[in-house]
């Protein structure tokens, strides 16, 4: 078998406690790479670590002890960006050389499941390698401006995370014609990770108990906010890459548009955003992920606890 060569680049937060606010961290970084770790028709070729879901103080280190833990350190793991693109400045890091040189050894699908700014940077200085890219898996996106995610039933609408945190990076892509693929909240809000999900993980293996113990408190931010499960958002990404047939998409257009931000609850100081819109109007063509086959969360399941 041919194994798929990809390349993780990840803003992995497992178990951290955020740093601006109270709380957990997400721990959705985490299934998706134990998930890429497990399936038997990948080779993971290298881990970047970036910002985004935690700062690069923590996402790297937490990379490289998953590569050691479970894939017994084979998997080679690089720092990455700690902010978005500045384009005033020629900001290269070790993920983006390390990127490089895999890429001009074999090309390579790149999950980044983070804010891609390492993806942005690797096409800011080396745009010849943007043909060495066979797809961008990223978790962003929405059909409209009018469409939005909120956890539970309190709370604001939620941020399209990894997108806000750079906008360049994403618009680069577009620019340079990589072939993108966007694993949007429309998609990830019809999986659920449950408390019995967790303890079914608690009985399996290392990173399957790592994982579920990790997890418990981010489960109860969801349960606080009224919800009785979380979305394990990156998880379609991974799940994409490894087995295509039990994901739903549609090709469509991307753009980038400004529109208000309707993640601030009272916006009468008129408080703008990007947002990054698909349909079938203009834009840079995407494939869309929406939906998931009727029995994925077995799938899922059976996926991690292999
Ligand atoms: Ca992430």
């Amino acid at each position: 078998m041919t194994k798929k060569k990809v390349w993780i680049d990840t803003d992995l937060s497992v178990g951290m406690t955020r740093h601006k606010r109270d709380g957990y961290c997400d721990v959705d970084d985490g299934f998706a790479v134990l998930q890429l770790m497990k399936a038997q028709n990948v080779e993971i070729c290298g881990i970047s670590a970036v910002f985004g879901n935690t700062v690069i103080e923590n996402s790297y280190p937490l990379s490289q002890e998953m590569s050691k833990e479970f894939a017994m350190g084979e998997i080679p793991v690089f720092r990455g960006a700690g902010e978005a693109i500045n384009l005033k400045e020629g900001n290269s890091n070790e993920a983006v050389e390390g990127l490089a040189e895999a890429l001009r050894k074999q090309s390579m699908i790149i999950m980044a499941i983070g804010p891609a700014t390492n993806i942005g940077l690797l096409l800011l200085k080396y745009p010849e390698l943007s043909n060495k890219i066979q797809e961008v898996v990223l978790v962003a996106g929405r059909r409209t401006a009018q469409d939005y995610f909120k956890i539970g039933n309190k709370g604001n609408h939620a941020q399209d995370l990894n997108f806000d945190l750079d906008n360049d990076a994403f618009r680069l892509m577009f620019e340079h014609g990589v072939p993108v693929t966007l694993c949007p909240f429309e998609i990830s809000n019809k999986v659920w990770v449950k408390a019995a999900d967790l303890d079914a993980l608690a009985k399996g293996d290392k990173g399957n108990q790592w994982l579920a113990e990790a997890s418990r408190a981010w489960l109860q931010q969801w349960v606080d906010q009224g919800a009785d499960g979380f979305n394990p958002f990156d998880v379609l990404a991974s799940h994409y890459i490894i087995s295509p047939e039990d994901i739903i998409f549609e090709d469509l257009n991307a753009r980038l548009e400004i529109h208000q931000d309707d993640t601030v609850k009272e916006n009468d100081k008129q408080v703008f955003k990007s947002y990054l819109l698909c349909d079938k109007g203009a834009g840079s063509p995407v494939k869309y992920c929406y939906d998931v086959v009727p029995d994925y969360h077995k799938k899922l399941m059976d996926s991690l606890l292999k």
